[in-house]
C-alpha cells in the first residue's frame, strides 16, 4: 500500500499553498464530500427497505445499488475545478462522481428511485444517469467510459474547444482492451483527455492481484507515452493538485493523462453483497483513512475552520440530501404511456 503519513503542519501549509487552495476551498470540499456521503448513506438506507428476506426485485428501489462509501475524495479532488461543458464519463458506481460534477441533487435522487422527475424521466436508474446540463454520462458497461469520453475529447479537439473529457473507472475496468486502445489513440492524437482509475482493490469480489501484470496501472500508461501519475485517493488534496495539473496540461491541448487514485469502498461491492473476500481487519484499516474525516482533522489542524462551523456544514449537507430525497418521495413514477418514449435499444 502506498498511502503517505500526515504531513507537519508546516508541509501541510506548504502543500496547500502551492496547489492554489484557499482555506475556502477546502471548506468547499469538506462539504462536497459530506454531501456525497450523507446522500449514498441515506439511499443506502431507503434502498434496503422493504427487501426483508434481501431480494433486488424488491422495496422502493429495486435492481442493484453500487456505493461509493469511502471513494468521495477521488470524484471530489478531480471535479473541483471543471466547467459544466467539460464532459465527465462515469461507471456502474457513479453517484460521487455525479454530486462532484454539481449535478442536481434533486433529480439524481428521482432518478435512482424511478420517478419522473429524474434525469432520465426515471428509465435510467442508478447506473444510467445522463445530465446535458452538467454534461455528465455514466454506463452499466464497464469498460465503456474510456472511449465514451475520448470521443467527447475528439469533439472538442476537432471544434478547437479548451473543455476537457475526463474517464472514470475501476482497476477491474482498466484490464480491459478499452483502456489500452483508449490510451494508444488519446496519446497519438493528443486528445484532451484525463483517465482516472479508482483503484479500490476489488473488481466485483476479485482482488486485483489475481489478474494483472504488473503492480499498477500507471505503469501502463508510460508505455504508450501518456504522462501518468499515482495518487493517495484517500487524501483530496492529493488527488486535486495532480489533477489540476491534467486538466490545464489538456486544456492547452498537450493531450492525454493517466491518474491512478489508491482507494477503498467501505460498503460491498453491490447491496446484499457478502463481503467473504476481504477480511474486517482491512476494512478497518482502511477505515482509519477515512478521507472525509482526514480533510475534517486538516482544516482543524490548520485554523481554518472550528467544530462549531465544521457542524454547521454537516447540518447543512444533511439538509440538503434530506431535500433531495423528500422531492423525490413526493415525486410520481413515469406514466405507463410514456415507457418506450426516449429509449434508444
Ligand atoms: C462488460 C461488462 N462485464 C461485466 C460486468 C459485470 N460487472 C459489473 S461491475 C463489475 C466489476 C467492476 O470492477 P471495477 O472496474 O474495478 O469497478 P468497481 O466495481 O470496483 O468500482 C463487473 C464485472 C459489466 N457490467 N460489464
Amino acid at each position: 500500500m502506498i498511502i503517505k503519513p500526515e504531513p507537519s503542519l508546516k508541509d501541510l501549509s506548504y502543500l496547500i499553498e502551492s496547489s492554489g487552495l484557499k482555506p475556502s476551498d477546502l471548506l468547499t470540499m469538506y462539504r462536497r464530500m459530506l454531501t456525497i456521503r450523507y446522500f449514498e448513506e441515506t439511499i443506502r438506507k431507503i434502498y434496503h427497505e422493504g427487501k426483508n428476506p434481501f431480494s433486488m426485485a424488491s422495496g422502493i428501489i429495486r435492481g442493484e445499488m453500487h456505493l461509493s462509501i469511502g471513494q468521495e475524495a477521488v470524484a471530489v479532488g478531480t471535479l473541483y475545478q471543471v466547467r459544466d461543458e467539460d464532459v465527465v464519463v462515469s461507471t456502474h458506481r457513479p453517484h460521487h462522481h455525479a454530486i462532484a460534477k454539481g449535478v442536481d441533487l434533486n433529480r439524481l435522487a428521482a432518478e435512482i428511485l424511478g420517478k419522473v422527475t429524474g434525469l432520465c424521466r426515471g428509465k435510467g436508474g442508478h447506473m444510467h444517469l445522463f445530465d446535458k446540463v452538467k454534461s455528465f454520462a455514466c454506463s452499466g458497461i464497464v469498460g465503456a467510459s474510456f472511449p465514451q469520453a475520448a470521443g467527447a475529447a475528439f469533439a472538442f479537439k476537432y471544434s478547437g474547444k479548451d473543455n476537457v473529457a475526463i474517464a472514470f473507472a475501476g482497476e477491474g475496468a482498466a484490464n480491459h482492451g478499452t483502456f489500452a486502445e483508449t490510451l494508444n489513440i488519446a496519446s497519438a492524437w493528443e486528445l484532451p483527455l484525463i483517465l482516472v482509475i479508482e483503484d479500490n482493490k476489488y473488481a466485483d469480489s476479485t482482488p486485483k492481484s489475481l489478474v494483472m501484470s504488473t503492480t499498477f496501472h500507471y505503469q501502463r500508461g508510460l508505455a504508450y507515452n501518456v504522462p501518468s501519475y499515482l495518487v493517495d485517493g484517500m487524501d483530496v488534496i492529493d488527488v486535486y493538485s495532480t489533477a489540476t495539473k491534467a486538466i490545464e496540461r489538456a486544456r492547452k491541448g498537450f493531450g492525454p493523462t493517466l491518474i491512478e487514485a489508491l482507494t477503498y469502498r467501505y460498503v460491498g461491492h453491490f447491496e446484499g453483497d457478502g463481503e467473504e473476500y476481504r477480511t474486517k481487519e482491512e476494512v478497518e484499516m482502511w477505515s482509519s483513512l477515512d478521507p472525509i474525516r482526514r480533510l475534517e482533522n486538516r482544516i482543524l489542524r490548520l485554523n481554518y475552520a472550528d467544530n462549531e462551523i465544521l457542524a454547521k456544514l454537516r447540518e447543512e449537507a444533511r439538509k440538503q440530501v434530506q431535500d433531495a430525497i423528500d422531492f423525490a418521495l413526493r415525486s410520481p413514477y413515469p406514466d405507463p404511456n410514456e415507457a418506450l418514449r426516449g429509449v434508444f435499444a
